[in-house]
């Protein structure tokens, strides 16, 4: 994430589809929950300010950010969704397990973009320690959140 060049939460309201009668799933991961539920409240927020009624945004916890792709994978196969958005921090530690949540969860939402009609927008946070977490979920860059609902947006007026 090239963020020190972008605000996260920057866009133009004025080119973004109305999300008027969309349907959006959200699952976030509880680990981390200082900044997951920032995320998902940045979410959650964009996408009413752009027209999404908040009776048709479905939200459902997982544990942690490798069971994102297990809740993701469900909604997009309920149908129910025209796009969900998958939300969660991993903030590397001591060990290699950064590297294999991350490398796990990406290749699991590629999958489901790829093999499934519902766009999987991905909105993990993959940081070096908290405070770049915090600066990405509604701190001095912006909300990742903000940014997944306006992507989940675009690819729902593009494609479907
Ligand atoms: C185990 C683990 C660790 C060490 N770190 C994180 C993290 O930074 N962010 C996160 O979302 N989840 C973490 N987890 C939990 C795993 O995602 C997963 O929930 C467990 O390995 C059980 O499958």
């Amino acid at each position: 994430m090239a963020t020190e060049l972008k605000n996260l939460s920057s866009y133009d309201s004025t080119k973004i589809a109305n999300g008027k009668g969309r349907r959006i799933g959200i699952v976030y991961a509880e680990w981390n929950e200082e900044i997951t539920y920032a995320l998902r409240d940045g979410a959650v927020n964009t996408l009413v300010e752009n027209g999404v009624d908040e009776q048709d945004i479905h939200l459902a916890s997982v544990p942690g950010s490798f069971e994102l792709i297990f809740g993701a994978s469900q909604m997009v196969k309920s149908g129910k969704y025209d796009a969900v958005i998958a939300i969660g921090c991993v903030i590397r530690g001591d060990t290699p397990h950064f590297d294999y949540i991350c490398e796990g969860v990406t290749a699991g939402l590629s999958k489901l973009n790829v093999e499934y009609d519902t766009p999987v927008i991905f909105g993990l946070i993959t940081t070096n320690n908290l405070l770049q977490a915090q600066e990405r979920s509604g701190g001095r860059l912006g909300n990742k959140g903000d940014e997944c609902a306006v992507t989940a947006l675009q690819m729902i007026a593009q494609f479907k």
